[in-house]
């Protein structure tokens, strides 16, 4: 992988250069026609192989992009990426709102940039299209991640269903590869689907928690658990270190009786403090752990090839409802005819006939 690193921060990256006094004003023009030149899938891959941070943010606005020709440019962008990506851990972190994910996200991203890594942060979260991004709050509870130039936060994509979000958030992962960062971390919220679409995209998938009054098992929904490879009960500080402790047992317990994982993997429960960093080393210990095991056994390539057969069916079936909603037939008829099933004028399946029907003439 090429892996010169950027020095620019992904902070730097919004600082505008205002224009000096006296500027020649021809000058100045013709420099500004050729900054909106669109630049070519060869050049920003070039960036983002050699780490350059604009060029991974601009592809990213590419993917993110409604606009069928730069569409096109960011599927020549990926692909020409992919045979740099893959060499990475992709972890996935859910609990929620206010367990304590982004801070968890801060201390963690330092520790790993600490050792070395290059961490890229992304988040999965269709609430974000009603409270226009939450990762934007997120981003002020990751001060000193934010300023680290070996992390590069990317909020996530918005305005969208949950399965555009999350295959944009995928292809946002081979361009960070590309771009040399070595740790993926993937925050999504946890309430709704947005779990298995994150599980579908990670090598290791941790549930962040804290302790309640004994009653830690509850309104846990079953699958989230289940899907877990770590379960850290955060926020073991203060007070909270005793009903921490007690946590961890009770998940222990609940633990064992689910089946066991396919990847040989035992997954375990552990307790943190983001806030004074106790923990934080075994939660990378862990992962270590895991990495290791489903090396020796091929668990990690065999679940990479598996996702991504995942995100070819995922990725048709999403383009062509996508394709269907937006067809111009569709949408002049498809709300008369919602109508005519919800009067019992119609069948639901006569009326998706003739809805397909007209899609396909
Ligand atoms: N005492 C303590 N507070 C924490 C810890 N982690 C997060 N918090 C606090 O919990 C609140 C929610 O944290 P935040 O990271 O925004 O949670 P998120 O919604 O899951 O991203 C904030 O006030 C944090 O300061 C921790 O380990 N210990
Ligand atoms: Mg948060």
């Amino acid at each position: 992988m090429t892996k010169s690193a950027s020095s620019k921060s992904a902070l730097q990256e919004k600082e505008g250069i205002s224009a000096p006094e006296i500027v020649n004003i021809a000058s100045a023009a013709q420099l500004k026609k050729l900054r909106s030149r669109p630049i070519s899938a060869e050049t920003l891959t070039k960036g983002i192989v050699s780490g350059a941070i604009p060029a991974l943010s601009q592809a990213i606005t590419l993917i993110e992009s409604t606009n069928p020709n730069h569409l096109e440019k960011a599927n020549q962008v990926i692909t020409a990426c992919l045979p740099y990506s893959n060499k990475s851990v992709r972890i996935g972190i859910t609990g929620v709102p206010g367990v304590g994910k982004s801070t968890f996200i801060e201390a963690f991203g330092k520790y790993l940039t600490g050792m070395g890594k290059k961490v890229a942060v992304l988040a999965v979260d269709p609430s974000s299209t009603i409270s226009h991004g939450s990762i934007l709050g997120d981003k002020t509870r990751m001060e000193e991640l934010v300023k680290d130039p070996n992390a590069y936060i990317r909020p996530s994509a918005s305005g969208e269903t949950l399965g555009g979000v999350a295959r944009k958030t995928r292809e946002t992962i081979i361009l960070c590869e590309a771009a040399g960062f070595d740790t993926i971390i993937i925050e999504t919220v946890g309430v709704g689907q947005s779990e298995t679409a994150v599980h579908s995209m990670v090598d290791f998938f941790l549930l962040l928690k804290i302790a309640g009054a004994g009653d830690e098992l509850q309104g846990i929904k079953r699958g989230i658990m289940e899907m877990a490879d770590a379960i850290v009960i955060n926020k073991a500080d203060g007070d909270n270190i005793k009903k921490a402790q007690y946590a961890k047992t009770e998940f222990n317990r609940a633990l064992h009786l689910f089946p066991a994982k396919k990847s040989g993997w035992t997954p375990t429960v552990t307790t943190c403090s983001s806030i004074t960093h106790e923990g934080i080393t075994t939660v990378w210990d862990t992962i270590s752990a895991f990495l290791e095991l489903t090396a020796a056994n091929h668990y990690f390539e065999e679940k990479r090839a598996g996702q991504n057969q995942y995100w070819l069916m995922e990725t048709i079936n999403e383009q062509l409802k996508q394709h269907f909603y937006t067809d111009t037939n569709i949408m002049a008829s498809l709300e008369s005819y919602k109508k005519a099933v919800q009067n019992n004028e119609i069948s639901p399946f006569a009326a998706a006939s003739v809805l397909l029907e007209k899609y396909f003439k």
